[in-house]
C-alpha cells in the first residue's frame, strides 16, 4: 500500500511538472539585452503581416535624401530604438501622467521601418504614403479590455468621430528620417481625417517656397520637395488647417524683412519663437497652443533641432538657443487631451550625436511622453482614467530635523569613547608604575 501511494504521488508530481508552463527563459529583456525594438515592444513587419492589428504603431521612416546641410537621419530610427532601451514593460510608469503606456489598454507595436529607397525621392515619398495608407486602415484590437470597448467620446450628446468614415483608425508614432517625410504622411492622413492642425516644434519654419530653398531651376521639380519646404507644399495641397502653429522658432529668415512670416501666416500658421516661450513660461505657452488648436485633429511634429544643440547635437541643422528636453517633455504632458491623429520625431542624425547618445535619448523620451498621452486619450473614445498620485509626506510627517541631526552628530563622539578610555587607562597605569619605582630610586639616590 505504501509503495502504491508513493508511486501515485510521484506520478502526480511528474504530471504537474509537465503541465507547468513556466520556462526559466520566459522573462522580459533587461534594458541592455534583446533585439533592439522601441521600448522592447513586440516587433512585427506590419507591412508584410497584413492582418496585424494595433492601436499605436511605432514606425521608422529612414529617409534623409532631402536635407539641405548635414545628412545622416536615415540612421535615426535605429538610434532612437537604442535610446529607448531603458523603457520596458516593467518600468515605464509615468508618474507625471499616472500611466504606464506599455501596460495599458492601448496596444503598442513596433512595426519596423518603411523600406524607403535612398535613390529616388519621388518614389520614396510615394512609398511612405502607400505604407502609411496601409497601416492607417488596419483594424484596431477588438474585445473586452481593449480601447475599442471603451464608450465613445460625446459632444452635445452625439458621438465624436474624427475620421471621415466615422471609424476608429490606429495611430502612428513615426521616427524619422528627415523632415520631408511629413509631406507624404500628411497626404495620407488627409484621406482619412481631412485637413489637420500641424503642431510643429522646430527651430525652423519649414514653410519656405521651393524657389527660396535652392530648388533646381530645371528638372522634374522634385528638388523643390525638401526638409525645409514640405509644410509649404502641404498647405498648398490643402492638407493643413489654418489652426496650425510653430513653436520654438529661432532660425534665420530670408531676405531683409518679415516676408517669411507673412507667407507663413497665409499658409495657415502662427508661431511662438523660443524667447517667447521663455517670456510666457510653460503655462502661457501651453495655453496659447491650446487656444490655437481648439478641438481640431492634430498632427504633432517634433524636429529634434527645436532642442538646444547642447542637449541634442545629433541633428542636421542645429541652431543655438533652443528648448531644453525638460521644457518640451513638460509641454507635451501639459498638452494631454489634444486630439492627436499621429506624431513624429524627425531629424535625429546619429553621426553628430555624442558617445552618450544624448540626442537619441531625448528623442526616445519625447516619444515616451507622446505614448503616455496617447494611452490616456484615445482619439474617439473617453479618456482612460489615469492613476491618482498617492498623498506624499509633508515635512510635518518627517522625523524632526533636530533629532535626526543629534543622532548623526552623537555617533562620531560615541566612537571616541573606547579610544579615550584606553588612553586614560594607559596614563593611569604608567603613573602607578612610576609611583611604585621612584621611591626606591630616590632612596638609592
Ligand atoms: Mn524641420
Amino acid at each position: 500500500m505504501f509503495w502504491y501511494t508513493l508511486a501515485c504521488v510521484f506520478t502526480l508530481c511528474a504530471l504537474v511538472r509537465a503541465r507547468d508552463p513556466v520556462n526559466q527563459w520566459d522573462v522580459p529583456d533587461f534594458y541592455f539585452s534583446g533585439v533592439s525594438t522601441f521600448a522592447h515592444l513586440p516587433h512585427e513587419k506590419c507591412l508584410v503581416q497584413e492582418h496585424t492589428d494595433f492601436d499605436v504603431a511605432v514606425l521608422g521612416v529612414p529617409l534623409d535624401t532631402a536635407v539641405s546641410y548635414r545628412p545622416g537621419a536615415r540612421f535615426g530610427p535605429r538610434a532612437i530604438r537604442a535610446g529607448s532601451a531603458r523603457q520596458t514593460v516593467f518600468r515605464s510608469f509615468n508618474p507625471a501622467l499616472g500611466v504606464n503606456p506599455y501596460v495599458s489598454k492601448t496596444k503598442f507595436l513596433d512595426c519596423g521601418d518603411i523600406p524607403v529607397t535612398p535613390f529616388d525621392n519621388e518614389l520614396a515619398f510615394q512609398q511612405i504614403e502607400d505604407a502609411y495608407d496601409d497601416l492607417l486602415h488596419r483594424n484596431v484590437p477588438q474585445g473586452p479590455g481593449t480601447i475599442s470597448a471603451l464608450p465613445s467620446r460625446t459632444k452635445n450628446g452625439k458621438p465624436v468621430h474624427f475620421a471621415k468614415d466615422k471609424k476608429q483608425h490606429p495611430r502612428m508614432a513615426v521616427m524619422g528620417g528627415d523632415h520631408s517625410i511629413a509631406l507624404p504622411i500628411l497626404r495620407s492622413l488627409n484621406k482619412v481625417y481631412g485637413p489637420v492642425s500641424v503642431l510643429h516644434f522646430d527651430s525652423h519654419l519649414d514653410t519656405w517656397a521651393p524657389n527660396q530653398y535652392g530648388a533646381a531651376s530645371r528638372g522634374t521639380g522634385i528638388s523643390g520637395y525638401t526638409h525645409g519646404t514640405m509644410l509649404y507644399h502641404a498647405s498648398q495641397e490643402g492638407l493643413v488647417s489654418n489652426t496650425s502653429m510653430h513653436v520654438g522658432l529661432r532660425g534665420l529668415l530670408s531676405g531683409a524683412d518679415f516676408e517669411d512670416y507673412r507667407r507663413d501666416a497665409s499658409l495657415g500658421f502662427t508661431y511662438l519663437e523660443t524667447w517667447e516661450v521663455d517670456q510666457l513660461g510653460l503655462d502661457g505657452t501651453v495655453a496659447a497652443i491650446r487656444e490655437r488648436l481648439g478641438d481640431s485633429p492634430v498632427y504633432l511634429s517634433i524636429d529634434i533641432d527645436v532642442l538646444d544643440p547642447s542637449i541634442a547635437p545629433g541633428t542636421g541643422t542645429p541652431v543655438s538657443g533652443g528648448l531644453t528636453s525638460r521644457e518640451l517633455r513638460s509641454i507635451i504632458r501639459m498638452l494631454s487631451g489634444i486630439n492627436l491623429v499621429g506624431c513624429e520625431v524627425v531629424e535625429v542624425s546619429p553621426p553628430y550625436d555624442t558617445n552618450g547618445e544624448v540626442t537619441a535619448l531625448a528623442a526616445a523620451e519625447l516619444l515616451y511622453e507622446l505614448m503616455s498621452v496617447m494611452a490616456i486619450h484615445p482619439l474617439d473614445k473617453v479618456t482612460v482614467e489615469p492613476q491618482a498620485r498617492p498623498p506624499r509626506p509633508v515635512s510635518a510627517a518627517a522625523p524632526p530635523l533636530a533629532e535626526a541631526r543629534q543622532a548623526t552628530l552623537s555617533w562620531p563622539l560615541l566612537t571616541l569613547v573606547p579610544a579615550v578610555s584606553a588612553a586614560l587607562a594607559t596614563v593611569l597605569t604608567m603613573r602607578l608604575l612610576s609611583r611604585t619605582t621612584s621611591p626606591v630610586k630616590g632612596k638609592t639616590a
